[in-house]
């Protein structure tokens, strides 16, 4: 099963759309292994968003990420970094498709409600910036019969 990593953005915090979010990930099948609230210091965003450092909307991204809590979930699934970058929708939400989260929820560049890690690759390097290894929970689900 592959891991990935979700945060609902300062906006969706605000917004209360914590538990949509969470909603349609649990209701796709993705199982929910880490969860915390934190609100991020410059030093954990530019930690997170090292790969746009330089861009000219890196300030402002910093900036945003930092402005108010987060929600930092890890999720577990067949091909979860896929599924979950599906739901989510691309980036800017004008274009993202209705039905996705970015989609139904956005306006907005920099205030697309979710993230969710690009590769499994980066999934790893970004779980192992907010959860320990123990802090990740391992359990088995019944309904997962029924999902694969
Ligand atoms: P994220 O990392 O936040 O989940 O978003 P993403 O993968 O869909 O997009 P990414 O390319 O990683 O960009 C990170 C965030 O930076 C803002 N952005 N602004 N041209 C722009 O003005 C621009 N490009 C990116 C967005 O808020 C995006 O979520
Ligand atoms: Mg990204």
């Amino acid at each position: 099963m592959e891991r990935t990593f979700v945060m609902v953005k300062p906006d969706g915090v605000q917004r209360g759309l914590i538990a949509e979010i969470i909603g349609r990930l649990e209701k796709k099948g993705y199982k929910l292994i880490g969860l915390k609230m934190l609100t991020l210091t410059p030093e954990t965003a530019a930690l997170h968003y090292a790969e746009h450092a330089g861009k000219p909307f890196y300030p402002g991204l910093i900036s945003f990420i930092t402005s108010g809590p987060v929600v930092a979930m890890v999720w577990e699934g067949k091909n979860a970094v896929k599924g979950v970058r599906t739901l989510m929708g691309i980036t800017n939400p004008t274009e993202a498709i209705p039905g996705s989260i970015r989609g139904d929820y956005g306006i907005d560049m920099g205030r697309n409600v979710v993230h969710g890690s690009d590769s499994p690759v980066s999934a790893q390097r970004e779980i192992a910036i907010y959860f320990k290894e123990e802090e990740l929970v391992d359990y088995q689900r019944d309904m997962d019969k029924w999902i694969y």
